[in-house]
């Protein structure tokens, strides 16, 4: 049995979604490119101030695929504004909870529905949270 759900897993291939929070300004979307999106080093310049990555205004999806040895995934990268530039901040993670509570129903509608061979999961599995090093506390 472990086998077979191992073989059947491999050749439908894993999905894994990240996403990044917190202030604003803190590198969330420097991070993401420099990590997944873009291919580092490759002939470099460095960017002036107008071509540098702009302020995240709202919540952007980025999907690879990736295969390594076989194994195959599908990674998902989800972007989101920083916190701390609206008029009124009290709120600023309601749109990213609203989100990944979305991404569930969403899978949940799927799961229950007629058609469950091709099921896209876009839930979130891991949150990278961005502190700032000078804040309060
Ligand atoms: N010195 C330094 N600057 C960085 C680093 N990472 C990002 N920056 C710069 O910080 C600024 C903001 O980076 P972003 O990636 O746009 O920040 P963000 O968290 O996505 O910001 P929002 O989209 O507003 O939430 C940019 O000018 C980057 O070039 C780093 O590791 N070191
Ligand atoms: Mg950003």
């Amino acid at each position: 049995m472990p086998n077979q759900v191992h073989r059947k897993t491999v050749k439908k291939g894993f999905t894994f979604t990240l996403i990044v929070a917190g202030e604003s300004g803190l590198g969330k979307s420097t991070l993401i490119n420099s990590l997944f999106l873009t291919d580092l080093y490759k002939d470099r310049k460095v960017p002036n101030a107008e071509e540098r990555i702009s302020q995240t205004v709202t919540i952007t999806t980025h999907s690879i695929g990736i295969e390594e040895k076989g194994v195959k995934l599908r990674l998902t990268i989800v972007d989101t504004p920083g916190f701390g530039d609206a008029v009124n901040n009290t709120e600023s993670w309601k749109e990213i909870e609203d989100y990944i509570d979305r991404q569930f129903e969403q899978y949940f509608r799927d799961e229950s529905g007629l058609n469950r061979k091709n099921i896209q999961d876009n839930r979130v599995h891991c949150c990278l949270y961005f502190i700032s090093p000078f804040g309060h506390g």
